[in-house]
């Protein structure tokens, strides 16, 4: 059975290209809202509605687990989804926070993401479960999307607006940055070279991990060593959507199968 990985859009490709890394042999079926992405900006019970929608899709196509690759979905959605199914689930802001707890000394946290994310005070919840001693900052970044989709990925623009977010006010006051959007891991080359000796939590990678050891743990992991299969469906195919998701996955996507809405 495969990993299902969903996303609002293209962005949670970041995490199947982690998964793809660390567990080569695993079978993935990724859905990506295209057609209704961006999900940033829309309300709670319209996110909570699309959510349940993918995770019936999914389940349908027999996957063994589901990862919410979305930071929006999973600020929002995330207690509804394992509300609703019996499969393990995992999502980037319980991975991301777990990592950045660990990662960091001072106890001083930034979180960066979509005005959705960071205005559910999701991270800043998971993050003082794990540890009420944390001191949690939060900044929006809603034009980090664009600029990635754009592949501006070092550019002068993106420079600015970087610094725009990450005021000194900002960063003097933590010791590890959570990219708490699935679009931000892209940004991590430049962002590193701006941020100084801050650690950057990339939770594409943190859930692969996290992936890894639940698989071991509940006796999930494919012991085949085959040639994994992977399947990509989204709701729209916009005309640069294969340019962008090969960005993201660092590698050719194969056949994209689109879902119409009302077979959701
Ligand atoms: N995938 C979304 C996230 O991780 O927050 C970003 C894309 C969006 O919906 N704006």
């Amino acid at each position: 059975h495969p990993i299902g990985v969903f996303d609002s859009g293209v962005g949670g490709l970041t995490v199947v290209r982690a998964l793809m890394d660390r567990l080569p042999f695993e079978n993935i079926v990724y859905f990506g809202d295209t057609a209704r992405v961006p999900y940033g900006v829309k309300s709670t019970s319209t996110i909570e509605h699309f959510t349940l929608q993918i995770v019936d899709f999914l389940q349908r196509q027999n996957v063994k687990m589901l990862i919410i690759a979305c930071n929006t979905m999973a600020a929002v959605a995330a207690e509804k989804v394992r509300e609703i199914s019996p499969l393990p689930v995992l999502d980037v802001i319980e991975s991301g926070a777990l990592c950045a707890v660990a990662e960091s000394k001072t106890g001083g946290i930034g979180v960066i993401g979509t005005p959705t994310t960071i205005n559910s005070n999701a991270y800043a919840r998971a993050i003082h479960q794990m540890d009420p001693d944390c001191r949690v900052y939060s900044q929006a970044c809603p034009l980090f999307v664009p600029l990635v989709e754009e592949g501006w990925l070092d550019h002068p623009v993106t420079r600015l607006t970087a610094q725009e977010y990450l005021k000194p006010v900002f960063v003097e006051q933590i010791d590890t940055l959570v990219l708490g959007c699935t679009h931000y891991p892209l940004l991590k080359p430049m962002l590193s070279t701006m941020t100084g000796n801050l650690k950057l939590v990339d939770s594409a990678i943190a859930i692969a991990d996290q992936t890894a050891e639940l698989l071991q743990q509940q006796g999930l992991a494919n012991t085949q060593r085959g040639m994994p299969d992977y399947r990509y469906f989204v709701t729209d195919v916009p005309l640069n959507f294969r340019n962008v998701g090969e960005r993201f996955l660092g590698r050719n996507l194969g056949a994209i199968e689109q879902v119409s809405l009302d077979r959701l």
